[in-house]
């Protein structure tokens, strides 16, 4: 039995579509972070990072996103959510998890919370994260041109992570569509089964622009 720790939209997202799409039993528990709850000590017990999100698996926590999307694609290989060993996408399956995870991530999470000690830096340092993101989107948007999703031409839990950094980018200066292939996959996903059937929970904007087709 697992049981997710969530805030919607938070980068819970993603293994809450990966828990939906492997078809396996779970139970959602929200983390009111208006409260602070990620904070509290209950929760630093589960996590000491005090981040969302969790995952109790037998009763055992396990964080960081990356890290909770490869133990269930590795716990359910028979939904094939992450290449065969013998696959030769399956070495490109972990190049792309890591650099979702210490790249992409990692850069939106600078833009969207800078730390600086000079109140005057927060712009610039912002600005310079938009370059730096428009860099990493640019790369991705190439791969993109190979094939239908991030590792090749079937679904893979990277897909899921991609979508929700995707949809966090909708919040940039530079609008998602001036990179094609991924505007073209953000609205592949969007139609994902997995996604719109937890999107009461979620509660993602899959009707905004970006997802809004004009033939
Ligand atoms: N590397 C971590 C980052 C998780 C993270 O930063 N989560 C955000 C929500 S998207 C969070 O918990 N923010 C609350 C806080 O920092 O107090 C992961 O991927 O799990």
């Amino acid at each position: 039995m697992y049981q997710l720790y969530y805030s919607p939209r938070n980068a819970s997202a993603a293994v809450h579509w990966l828990l939906h799409d492997l078809n396996v039993p779970y139970e959602l528990i929200r983390v009111d972070r208006k409260q602070q709850q990620q904070k509290s000590a209950e929760y630093l017990k589960l996590n000491p990072s005090g981040r969302i999100p969790t995952l109790l698996i037998d009763d055992q926590p396990l964080s960081e996103t990356a890290a909770i999307l490869i133990t269930l694609c590795e716990r359910h290989p028979e939904q094939a959510k992450m290449p065969a060993l013998v696959s030769p996408d399956r070495s490109k399956f972990w190049q792309w998890m890591m650099y979702l995870t210490n790249t992409l991530q990692n850069e939106l999470m600078v833009y969207f919370y800078p730390h600086t000690t000079d109140s005057n830096g927060i712009e610039a340092i912002k600005q310079a994260q938009v370059v730096r993101l428009a860099e990493i989107l640019t790369l991705i948007d190439r791969e993109l041109s190979h094939h239908t999703y991030l590792v090749g031409d079937t679904l893979t839990a990277c897909d899921f992570f991609l979508f929700l950094l995707g949809y966090w980018c909708l919040a940039l200066p530079q609008p998602l569509t001036e990179y094609p292939n991924l505007t073209r996959f953000m609205r592949l996903m969007a139609k994902h089964p997995s996604i719109t059937a937890v999107n009461d929970i979620e509660q993602f904007d899959l009707d905004c622009d970006i997802f809004t087709f004009i033939d």
